[in-house]
């Protein structure tokens, strides 16, 4: 098909951006798979494989400021087919977790998402305060959620109808598809609500069924699934690097690599969103400084007691609460390191320049 560069994402402000600074439109392209060394970019008619500039590499600072997928970037074509990437356009937002084994570090899934499709699939896994879990990273960095509940084909439909009063109980108000990639159920229906140029980035664990969803919205076995891995033997990564495509039907649909566990980074005010009628509650009891624990005039307890909150809701939201806090206290203990650490050189450089006069 050929493509013109607002259905791989290219919009106004972008555009805008690009006519203040003066750039090319045609010299831009999209990150769609981030590599060891070196990036895939796509343009409305190509697909590249590009490194970055050594300007572009000296001036950045922390790994935040590297591609990723779905970023934007500016080009400086040759006619040799070869492709440097000078600069990183400016993320509409950027889909972050905390860095595995690194407290403080922030990493970046993806760039420049509309929407966040949350899929879980059903059985013993299936698990409300993991979805609740990437609904705070979704609010976060301003991102429309979108719930999907796959392998439906592994539970009867009255299982499949307690699910969804599950969902709906706890998460109202967010859109939810039920699917199986096996018997096609429900795929249609979410394939029709994929909307020409906008980004969806998918987010669930490994094995939920992500790629097998890429695939059937495709129409055609390209990525390669766990099934088709474990029969050649080659280990359960399946997608080793996160991919970006472009549907024919339209939607532009982020892969990432499942994950096993989704680290909160910086969440502060999203929780509130996220845990609305926590939020609410918690605005109500008797002490503004009320720890909910077993305060007389709670109004959280309270409405636990009346089975209008649940019990296992507001478990989640402390544990993420106390995620949120400590990952602040780390990045505030970082903090202070590096300025004590600035201060150490400089007294050094000081000192030294003093017994040299
Ligand atoms: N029964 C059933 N199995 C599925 C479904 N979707 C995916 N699977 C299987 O679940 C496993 C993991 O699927 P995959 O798409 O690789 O998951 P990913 O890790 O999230 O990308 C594979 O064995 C798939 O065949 C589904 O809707 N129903
Ligand atoms: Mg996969
Ligand atoms: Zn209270």
């Amino acid at each position: 098909m050929t493509m013109k560069l607002e259905d791989i994402g290219y919009n106004t402000k972008l555009d805008q951006f690009l006519q203040d600074q003066g750039l090319d439109k045609n010299n831009v392209g999209r990150v769609s798979a981030v590599h060891k060394d070196s990036y895939t970019v796509i343009t409305p008619d190509s697909e590249l494989r590009s490194t970055i500039t050594g300007n572009y590499q000296y001036s950045v600072n922390s790994s935040a400021e590297l591609p990723a997928v779905g970023d934007w970037v500016h080009l400086s074509l040759y006619d040799d087919g070869q492709a440097l990437i000078t600069d990183l356009l400016p993320r509409v937002n950027r889909l972050e977790r905390r860095a595995a084994g690194k407290e403080s570090e922030v990493q970046i899934i993806a760039a420049n998402i509309d929407y966040g499709l949350i899929v879980e699939a059903v059985g013993e896994h299936f698990n409300l305060n993991r979805i609740e879990r990437f609904l705070a990273i979704c609010n976060t960095s301003n991102i429309k959620p979108i719930i999907i509940i796959t392998k439906t084909d592994l539970i009867t439909d009255e299982e499949s109808d307690d699910l969804i009063k599950q969902v709906t109980n706890r998460l109202n108000n967010i859109p939810m598809f039920t699917i199986s990639n096996l018997s096609k159920a429900g795929i249609d229906s979410l394939s029709s609500i994929l909307q020409k140029g906008k980004t969806y980035c998918l987010l669930g664990l490994s094995g939920v069924g992500k790629s097998s969803l890429i695939n059937n919205l495709i129409g055609n076995d390209v990525l390669m699934t766990k099934a088709i891995s474990s029969s050649t033997n080659k280990g359960v990564h399946t997608t080793t690097h996160r991919e970006l495509f472009v549907l024919e039907n339209g939607g532009i649909i982020i892969d990432n690599p499942g994950v096993r566990e989704i680290g909160l980074a910086d969440t502060a005010g999203s929780l509130d969103t996220t845990f609305e009628q926590i939020h609410d509650l918690s605005l109500r009891c008797k002490f503004s400084n009320c720890a909910h624990s077993h305060e007389k005039g709670c109004a959280i307890l309270a409405a636990i007691e009346q089975g209008v909150l649940e019990q296992a809701q507001f478990d989640n939201y402390q544990k993420m609460k106390r995620e949120q806090f400590h990952f602040s206290a780390s990045v505030a203990e970082k903090r202070k390191k590096d300025k004590e650490f600035g201060k150490m050189v400089k007294d050094i450089l000081k000192t030294k320049t003093k017994k040299r006069h």
